[in-house]
């Protein structure tokens, strides 16, 4: 319920197929298929144990509740300990923690052991407060906040994400594709993931990081092969300017964003902020906070602190020239 109403209130991009319910009972990877199951006996085995503890008292206390014709205040008679029932009650809840423990260790064991098939992308994820690092070390191509991979109707393609943290501990959880799995200062985590139809599933930074945690988005767009070869082909490519944005590169190049930006192609290289390449191809802005449309990239660029208020880009008080210039230079990164 929480879960829907959160991803109600996330970014709708027109024309987009959006899996907007992040749903852990409709698995759309081997990994989340394998954790529903774990998930599935889980709530079996407790919602057994519920039952039972739930009826015994309910008819413990209807059965014995006091009778009103009964006014001789006694108390009842008073037992005290029975070997049989005391040790029932403690081993069989032993075994059913072991048998928990060891299903869990299986498939956690599974998922993690499971070698990566021949087609595999690798993907190095890096969390920022509060924004996500994309890397792909074959391509050489960095982006932020959206992971373009290719889905894998047939199961043998998969994504392997090595996940690393810059300042805390972030997590990475898209329920659809794959259970948490933590990003840490100083290490290396791993994750994959294998989507098996195209398509934009979201996620969330699923561990407290700080004031905008709950506005560090996720989306991973599953795209068909072909598809992701043209974006990733389009991603390493340089950004060239047209002729008529010379100006306004120049607006972009002469302030601090630079510090803090990189376009390749250009003299832009801070990468303390996501960078800004081909900014144009992602859909959201600052992590899913925005739509990646005109109006709501002027409203960032003049105050980042009105949609994501503590978040580590500074409002740069830019003219309302200067600030026509830049968004008009940042729609042109195509
Ligand atoms: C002190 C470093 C810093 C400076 C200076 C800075 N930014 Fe940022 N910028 C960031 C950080 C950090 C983020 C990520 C914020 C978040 O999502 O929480 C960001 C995000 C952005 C984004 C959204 C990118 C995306 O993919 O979501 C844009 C666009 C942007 N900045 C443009 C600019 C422009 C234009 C300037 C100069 C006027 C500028 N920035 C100056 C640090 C900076
Ligand atoms: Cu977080």
């Amino acid at each position: 319920m929480l879960i829907q109403l959160w991803a109600l209130l996330q970014v709708q991009v027109p024309g987009v197929p959006e899996r907007r319910i992040q749903d852990i009972f409709k698995p759309m990877a081997t990994p989340a298929e394998a954790e529903k199951n774990v998930a599935l006996l889980t709530f079996a085995i407790t919602g057994a144990i519920f039952i039972a503890v739930a009826g015994l008292l309910i008819y413990t206390i209807v059965r014995f509740r006091r009778n009103p014709r009964d006014t001789s205040n006694q108390e009842p008679p008073q037992i005290y300990g029975s070997n049989q029932i005391e040790a029932a009650w403690t081993v069989i809840p032993i075994l059913i923690v072991f048998v928990l423990i060891g299903v869990s260790a299986r498939v956690i064991a599974a998922v993690e052991n499971a070698g990566p098939p021949p087609a595999t992308l690798k993907v190095t994820l890096i969390g920022h407060q509060w924004w996500w690092e994309v890397y792909y070390p074959d391509y050489n191509v960095r982006t932020a906040n959206e992971i373009h991979v290719p889905a894998s109707p047939d199961g043998k393609t998969a994504t392997y994400l090595t996940l690393e943290s810059v300042d805390v501990i972030h997590s990475f959880w898209v329920p659809e594709l794959a259970g948490k799995t933590d990003l840490i200062p100083n290490r290396q985590n791993f994750a994959w993931i294998d989507p098996r139809e195209p398509g934009v599933y979201i996620g969330n930074c699923a561990e407290y990081c700080g004031t905008q945690h709950a506005k560090m988005y996720l989306r991973v767009i599953a795209q068909t092969p072909e598809d992701f070869n043209r974006w990733a082909a389009a991603q390493q490519q340089p950004q060239q300017i047209r002729g008529n944005m010379q100006q306004a590169k120049a607006v972009f190049e002469s302030l601090a964003c630079v510090n803090c930006h990189a376009v390749r192609g250009t003299s832009a290289a801070g990468s303390f902020g996501p960078d800004l390449t081909h900014l144009r191809t992602r859909q959201t802005l600052a992590s899913g906070a925005l739509v990646n449309d005109e109006q709501d990239l002027r409203n960032w660029i003049n105050d980042p602190q009105d949609a994501k208020p503590g978040c580590l880009m500074p409002s740069m008080k830019l003219t309302n020239d200067e600030l026509t210039q830049v968004v008009s230079y940042l729609q042109a990164l195509n």
